[in-house]
């Protein structure tokens, strides 16, 4: 029965199944700023999220959580092979991330993906109410907008995408350009995290299709599409409440005894991928402590990196050469019961992380490309005290949003050292400053911004955008003054 109103269509469903003593299965929501964010509008609308639901074979019937109708898309093992290990990221993942590895273009891997987008179009098109509104997320799901629009066109379609987009000659490279060009366009209103990811687009629309872009605007067959730039945030206001819980607190004490007290926590959060610059990282930390800059046990770095990818090939390659890279600086430079780098391959609750943030003097986020980086903002929430730094990499999007970070250039081995070693010998007045006016920042731009941006662009009435009415007040309070 066609019923939803709004409806969010993304390659996984915001939950993970639980199989309990008895072998029966359950659903836990799994935290996510994106399901937080349109949680609110989801329910206000009745709403529908379209997804995977993370097992192979038969999908499970649709199902309510948290009252959200979630409704399961099936995969099989040979889809998640080809079209999301495959052809997302193997293919489109490093050749939107400026290819900072090579990417594999294989033609089973685009048929696959071709398939599966098809398969979420029809789901799509045959739950959507008449002139429903339909949110589509991220690059597994590029071709999604156009094949739903040729089956519903009285849907409002909006897609944003998580990652950069590229320069034109990146795209160029792409097999089957045209068809996932003309899959973005599609929709009404295309959103980037940044302003050159949709300039980028825009020329491309010029480039391959002779369109004639005008501001953020371009024609489709007499159709108005919108390119803009909606950088996504944080529940700002969740993360200083978990940060300022006595669970927290009291942990990141304890996390910096563990540590042997020392002067200066260089921290590290990332998902175990090549483009989060963790190699060059570890890299620039081995020279400073090789040069005397740094020294253990008053300096040590925390790394945690969690798994991803495993049964993609790069990402196999990456875990070895970052695992060899830290063997090699604590060899070299670790006492017995103090090594230089602790580094923890494993996921941990936000309580733990909440901890660390805040035991961190310096958060080191250097990707060589991202297209926002949550984690820079997690650090920055969860500074209740701000007594810490953040190093950022000028190439993640989020160096558009806090300004007041240690900008760094990952490219530049030189300049990365030297950002850390000027971030951790600020003095406290200095990092304050700076971390006040990026937490002021972050209260007022938070997720829940974001997605009312975002959808109030595309053209739903405010009304329904209805938002998260328990977080902002807390936001302009305290600090700001
Ligand atoms: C894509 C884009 C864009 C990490 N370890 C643990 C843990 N995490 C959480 C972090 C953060 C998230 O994972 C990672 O988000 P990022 O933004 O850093 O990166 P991607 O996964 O690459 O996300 C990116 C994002 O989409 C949103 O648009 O910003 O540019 O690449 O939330 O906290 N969470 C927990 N335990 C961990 O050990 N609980």
């Amino acid at each position: 029965m066609s019923n939803a109103s709004f409806i969010v269509v993304a390659n996984r469903l915001p939950v993970d199944s639980v199989v309990d003593d008895e072998g029966n299965r359950t659903w836990r929501r799994s935290p996510g700023g994106l399901v937080t964010a349109l949680e609110p509008v989801l329910r206000a609308n009745q709403g529908t999220w379209i997804g995977w639901a993370g097992q192979t074979g038969a999908a499970p019937e649709p199902f309510e959580a948290d009252g959200i109708t979630l409704l399961p898309i099936e995969l099989s093992a040979d889809e998640i092979a080809r079209y999301y290990e495959g052809f997302s990221n193997a293919s489109i993942w490093p050749l939107y991330h400026d290819a900072v590895q090579p990417r594999v273009f294989r033609r089973s891997w685009w048929k696959s993906y071709y398939e599966v987008n098809t398969r979420f179009a029809e789901v799509c098109a045959a739950e959507a109410a008449p002139g429903a509104v339909v949110w589509i997320q991220d690059y597994q799901l590029q071709l999604v907008p156009a094949m739903l629009r040729e089956r519903r066109p009285d849907l409002r379609i909006g897609f944003f995408l998580h990652i950069p987009f590229p320069p034109v000659e990146l795209f160029m490279q792409l097999p089957h350009r045209m068809e996932i060009l003309k899959g973005l366009l599609g929709a009404d209103l295309v959103g980037f995290q940044r302003p050159l990811a949709a300039q980028n687009f825009l020329a491309l629309t010029r480039h391959l299709l002779g369109y004639r872009p005008r501001g953020h605007y371009v024609t489709v067959d007499d159709r108005l599409v919108r390119a803009d730039a909606f950088p996504i945030s944080i529940d700002t206001a969740a993360y200083e409440e978990v940060a300022n819980t006595e669970r927290a607190r009291h942990r990141a004490k304890e996390i910096r005894a563990e540590l042997g007290e020392p002067d200066t926590v260089i921290l590290g959060v990332d998902r175990l991928d090549y483009t989060k610059g963790i190699e060059t990282r570890l890299k620039a930390f081995r020279e400073l402590l090789e040069d005397g800059r740094f020294r253990v046990p008053k300096t040590v770095m925390v790394q945690v990196a969690t798994p991803s990818r495993e049964r993609v090939e790069q990402y196999r390659v990456l875990r070895d050469k970052v695992e060899r890279e830290v063997g090699r600086i604590n060899g070299e430079f670790g006492q017995v019961g103090l090594p230089a780098v602790h580094y923890l391959h494993q996921s941990f609750d936000r309580y733990e992380l909440a901890a660390l943030y805040q035991a961190a003097d310096v958060m080191a986020v250097t990707p060589i490309r991202d297209g926002m980086n949550l984690v820079a903002k997690e650090y920055v929430a969860s500074q209740i005290e701000n007594h810490g730094a953040l190093v950022l990499s000028e190439f993640a999007g989020a160096a558009g949003d806090l300004r007041q970070a240690f900008l760094v250039n990952p490219h530049d081995l030189t300049d990365l050292k030297d950002g850390f070693v000027t971030a951790a010998e600020s003095s406290p007045d200095d990092k304050m400053k700076r971390m006040r006016a990026m937490r002021r920042y972050l209260r007022k731009h938070d997720v829940s911004r974001w997605a009312r941006s975002f959808l109030t662009a595309l053209g739903v009435p405010e009304r329904s955008a209805a938002y998260n009415p328990g977080s902002p007040p807390a936001a302009d309070a305290a600090e700001g003054t």
